[in-house]
Parts: C-alpha cells; structure tokens; sequence
C-alpha cells in the first residue's frame, strides 16, 4: 500500500472524482481533503462532466458534511492531481492535465497512466482503501465523525446497502467507524426519486429468462447502484428462478447485481464467474455484485445482454458436483503428493484477549466466531488463512520455532480478532509465533479440467469452488475428506511424494 503521506510532497494538490460522481466517490475525495487538511495543506476537490450534481441524496450528503466538492474549472493548475473511485484516462473522467497522477481506486485496472497508483478491484468500495490507508497514518477518525460518516455511506451505497460486502477490509471499515446516525437515515432514505423508483419498476418488466437453466437477467435503466440490489431482491423471489442478474451500463462500464437462492450456486463465485478477466466481482452466498469495463466489452465485441446470459450458461452448464461424503473419485488413479514443511503461524487465543472473551475471528475466507480459552490455539497459514485448534490437537501436529525464524508472509489481508464485548479489532500477527508441521500430510490429487463444486464435510452450506488448472484433493487418511487447492497455493505447498 502507498503510503497517503507520499502527498504531502506537493504543494498544488487537486482531488478529482469520475464525471457524475457517486457517493463513494465523494467520500473517498473528501476523506482525502481532510486528512490534507490535518497535515496543513489545502487542496482542491473537484469533478469535471456536462452534468451537476442534482441526486437528492448527494446533495444532502455535501450540504450536511459540507464538502468542499465543486465542479472543475476548465485545466485547474497542480502540481499533483489525485482520482478517487477512478482512472487517468477512463471514459467516466474527463481529463486534467497533470504532470504527477495519484490513482486510488477500486475497479478493475485499464489505465497504467499514473505516477502512483493503488488499485484494488476487491473491495467493495473506494472508501475502504481510502479508510485503510488514512488509519495507518493515524488520522483520527473519532474527530472527524463527518469524514466517519461519508466513508460509511460510500461503503454502504457500493455495496447495496452493504448487502453485497465481501472482503474483511469492507467489514472492518462497517465496524470500526462511528458514525452520524441521524445523518446516516436521513441519506438512507432519500436514495429514491420518483423517477428511479419508476425505474426499478420498468426493469422488473424488461427480462430475458431462461426458465429451463432457472435464471433471469434483467436490465434496467442508468440508476444507482443500490437499487439494483432492490431490483434483485424482488427479482429472484420469482418461483420459476433460481439465479438472477440485474444491470445497468455507465460510460465506465456495466454495474451488475447478483441474487442466488439454492446449495448449488453461490452469488460471490457466480458474480467471480460473470465478470472473469472483464471486470471483478464478489459478495455473499446469496448477495452479490460485479462490474465489468466498458473497454474490455467494447473489445470483446459483445452485447452486454448476449455476453451475460452466454456466461450465466456457461457457468450453470459447466460444472462438476462432488458431495465430500460419497463421492465416486478414482482415487487410486490420483497421484499421490505431500505437503512441503512451510513453516505457519500460531497465536495462543489468551495471548489476544482475556479468558471467556467471545470474538470474530476475520480472515479472507469469512467470519468465524470463537472464544479465548486455555487450550484453545489459533493457526494461521502462508495465505492468511486462520483456523481455531485445540492444544492436545496442535501439539500433537505442529512443533514450535524459535521465534526468529518466523517467516513475513504478506498477505491481502492480515487475519484480525474482534472483541465482541469492546469491538476492539485486533491484528495479531504480531504476537504470533512459527511452528512447522511434525509428520508427513499425505493427499492424493488430480488437476481440474473443469469447473468443480466440492461440497465439504465441514459446511453444509456453502462449497469449494474450482477451476480448471487448480486441483481437487483426497487426504490419504480419510477419502472422505476432499477438497479445492487453488493452482498457486498446489505449486507451492506441494511436492509428488
Ligand atoms: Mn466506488
């Protein structure tokens, strides 16, 4: 990550959102205003377009905040000009020009037209990056409850009404900021003008459904995001689906939200599916959302409606189901490997918190509650993963390290504790310390050639999802335990044994 002190070398600082800003927009800029503005510097924040700002909703967030957000002048001078929730170059911004460019933003990455730029297609909103990085310069978000209260709202409209969060970052953001509530309900509430709730009405009319594959895809006019969720909501309770796509097209590209309601399809991997090597996409089981570019369309030479339902078939057709518990995998006819002596990560839960705390153990896999315990040890791996173990269990499997051998592993996202009682939110790695696996974990696996769905013996909801390239595995102790490792994670974990 870029560290946001890295602006503080200029002096002539212009913060520019995309044309027809959005609220995540807004607040990512304003958020930046003000951390600028700690640090004694005033900058600019502007937006360029034909169009004003005329949503009712943003107008009351600039009035009731009171950004500093004004349309551009024609060229306004800088000596850094720094994009919000967009690209130097893109469609949806008109252009300033500009000798140094920042670019902080969370779409899929088309433009490498910037001097410094940091660019996470998997959060679910401008204002977590921005929110992430301003904490790790200590900016005091307590102080600036209007600044609290923007972030959220920008979170909370990306992400139809947080609906559709994935990643730990975005639920950590939800968590940790204080903000307005009056404010806050007021904004939520003044979402809809009539015209946009004619709008949602007109797309619930406009849809190709496939009733045989139970799937719908409905397109609905310019609106925002949020509402496409409200549309999707209301879509899938349709009886005759089962998966259901709502979008719109922007001069950036298309917005789409995903709805699923049975065991064998996901939102978060259907959206991951839809928007692969076009755009990004990710969510929950059952909410989701994505957005694919306009030039990796355009490219593509597609009809938005056409390359949809191409995908949304090739994803329900394409498919192997595996249920853990009785499947009929050639077993023998799977080579067999090992898994390379890497050494982990452990934390013992009292090291974090007191006795008898409940907390969220948050990793990029998902929430899991657990409690501090004597005998109860957390194990993390070389992606991040955290998973609770009983002493007698990690004792008899893991020896310890001295500790300067523990290894750096960086990670997108750093496994945190959360206090359920105080809501005070952890990063633990630093109290972890290294251990190395005993003996010999032994699994029989063959590379994907086709998409998978693996059905573990540990959720019965949701299941491991592969694709071609990555492998499914059987551990040699117990055929009923199979499961997904992804390409990368096989090439460096294991070995043919
Ligand atoms: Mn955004």
């Amino acid at each position: 990550m870029l560290p946001m002190t890295k602006l503080l070398d200029f002096e002539k600082i212009v913060i520019q959102c995309h044309d027809n800003p959005d609220a995540d927009a807004i607040a990512s800029g304003f958020a930046l205003h003000a951390f600028l503005q700690s640090k004694g510097k005033e900058a600019s924040f502007v937006y360029g377009g034909r169009n004003q700002v005329t949503k009712p909703n943003l107008l009351e967030m600039i009035r009731a905040l009171s950004i500093p957000l004004r349309p551009a002048a024609a060229a306004p001078e800088n000596d850094a000009l720094v994009l919000v929730d967009c690209q130097y170059g893109a469609g949806n911004v008109t252009k300033i020009p500009a000798r140094t460019v920042f670019v902080f933003d969370h779409h899929q990455q088309e433009k490498s037209d910037f001097t410094y730029g940091v660019i996470l297609p998997y959060l679910g909103s401008c204002s977590t990056l921005i929110w992430d990085g301003l904490r790790r310069e200590g900016f005091d978000f307590a102080a600036r409850g209007d600044v609290a209260t923007a972030l959220y709202y920008g979170l909370y409209t990306d992400t139809a009404n947080l609906a559709e969060i994935g990643h730990p970052l975005d639920k950590d953001m939800r968590d940790n900021l204080r903000f307005d509530q009056t404010i806050l309900k007021k904004l939520k509430n003044s979402i809809l003008s009539f015209p946009e709730l004619r709008v949602a009405g007109t797309a619930l009319t406009d849809y190709q459904a496939d009733t045989g594959l139970r799937f719908a895809v409905f397109k609905s006019a310019p609106c925002d995001p949020n509402i496409l969720g409200f549309i999707s909501d209301l879509a899938l309770q349709v009886s005759e689906i089962d998966l259901c796509v709502v979008y719109n097209e922007t001069p950036a590209g298309l917005k789409l939200s995903v709805r699923a309601c049975v065991r064998e399809i996901m939102a978060s991997e259907c959206a991951e599916f839809i928007t692969a090597g076009v755009g990004s996409g990710g969510g929950h089981r059952e909410k989701a959302g994505g957005f694919i570019s306009q030039t990796a369309l355009t490219a593509l030479g597609a009809e938005p409606h056409v390359f949809l339902e191409q995908r949304l078939r090739d994803y329900l057709t394409n498919y192997d189901l595996v249920e853990a518990a009785n499947h009929n995998l050639d077993i023998d006819a799977m080579p067999k490997y090992i898994k390379k002596k890497i050494p982990v990560l452990f934390v013992p839960s009292l090291a974090v918190f007191p006795k008898g705390t409940p907390m969220i153990l948050r990793t990029l896999e998902g929430d899991a509650d657990i409690a501090a315990a004597d005998d109860i040890v957390v194990v993390v791996g070389i992606l991040g993963e955290a998973y609770p173990m009983k002493i007698d269990k990690f004792e008899r499997s893991y020896r310890p390290l001295p500790l300067n051998e523990k290894p750096a592993y960086a990670y997108n996202y750093s496994p945190t504790v959360r206090n359920k009682i105080t809501g005070e939110s952890l990063e633990f790695l630093a109290l972890a310390a290294p251990c190395l696996a005993r003996g010999e974990v032994c699994v029989r696996a063959a590379r994907l050639t086709r998409h998978t769905k693996v059905f573990t013996a540990w959720n019965a909801e949701g299941y491991m999802s592969g694709k071609p390239g990555d492998y499914i595995a059987v551990r040699c102790d117990d055929h009923n335990d199979v499961y997904i490792i992804r390409e990368d994670v096989f090439a460096q974990t294991y070995e043919p044994g």
